[in-house]
């Protein structure tokens, strides 16, 4: 509470509580100037995100937004999301769409680097019914891979959908001059798999349909896919944060 600004009136409790109980009282907002110039201003950004994306694929990378667009086709209301700290994460909060009424889970303005895998686990325990999908940049797993041993013991099919382009890259793209964010990892995919979890890579070659296909009906435990990202491609935002 007040954590970054002083509130005026501060009301705690259960969030659909309260939603609910003030929402008759509150009147529409107006569609101001601002909020309507901050919608053009995120659909210019997003065309131009878009319009400056590569189209030639590279063979050994995917690109986020490539991998997201298709993520988006198999995603449904059976599936609850759970998204790390990163710039993968400007990527997720850009162009995954939500359309199923799909749990969205973050750790918010925490912004928490190994949020994801846990709190999967702790969703997947609490909602059994449904798959639980991790997206975490390469260092936010590296900081609690071993909790795979966690998942794999308790049979949990979470998807761990590792955006792995070698760098800190939140970090490395505010740096003038590039220090302490380049990653040397393991293959994560050996890794998961020497836990008795599955996985698989995807790259700029690989049959990303068939991959989630086969992450998303796998039941016997945890599945990490490892996506292969040019570290070369800069996150969305983070020209905003530099400029
Ligand atoms: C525990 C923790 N340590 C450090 C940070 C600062 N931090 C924010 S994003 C980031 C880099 C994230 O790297 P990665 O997980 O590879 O994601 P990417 O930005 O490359 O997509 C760092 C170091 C943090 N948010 N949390
Ligand atoms: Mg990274």
């Amino acid at each position: 509470m007040s954590y970054e600004y002083a509130a005026d009136i501060t009301v705690i409790g259960d969030v659909a509580d309260i939603a609910s109980r003030i929402a008759g009282r509150i009147p529409p907002p107006p569609k101001s100037d601002l909020i309507k110039s901050l919608s053009a201003s995120r659909l210019e950004t997003m065309t131009g995100i878009l319009e400056s994306m590569p189209v030639d694929h590279h063979p050994r990378y995917t690109n986020s937004l490539d991998f997201l667009l298709q993520l988006n086709a198999h995603l449904n209301e059976q599936h609850n999301i759970v998204v790390d700290t990163g710039s993968h994460a400007l990527w997720v909060s850009l162009f995954l769409r939500l359309r199923h009424r799909q749990r969205y889970v973050v750790s918010s303005r925490l912004g928490t680097m190994g949020f994801s895998l846990p709190a999967a686990i702790a969703v997947q325990l609490a909602d059994p019914a449904k798959k639980t999908i991790a997206i975490c940049g390469d260092g936010g797993f590296a900081m609690v891979g071993m909790e795979l041993s966690t998942a794999v013991q308790n049979r949990l099919p979470v998807v761990i959908i590792v955006i792995n382009n070698g760098v800190l890259q939140n970090v490395m793209a505010q740096q003038v001059v590039p220090f302490g964010t380049t990653l040397q990892n393991p293959d994560f995919v050996a890794f998961a798999k020497a836990f008795g979890a599955e996985g698989e890579v995807v790259d700029g070659e690989t049959d990303v349909v068939g991959v989630l296909e086969r992450a998303l009906a796998h039941r016997e435990g945890p599945f990490l896919i490892d996506v292969k990202v040019s570290p070369a491609l800069l996150a969305p935002l983070n020209k905003w944060e530099v400029a």
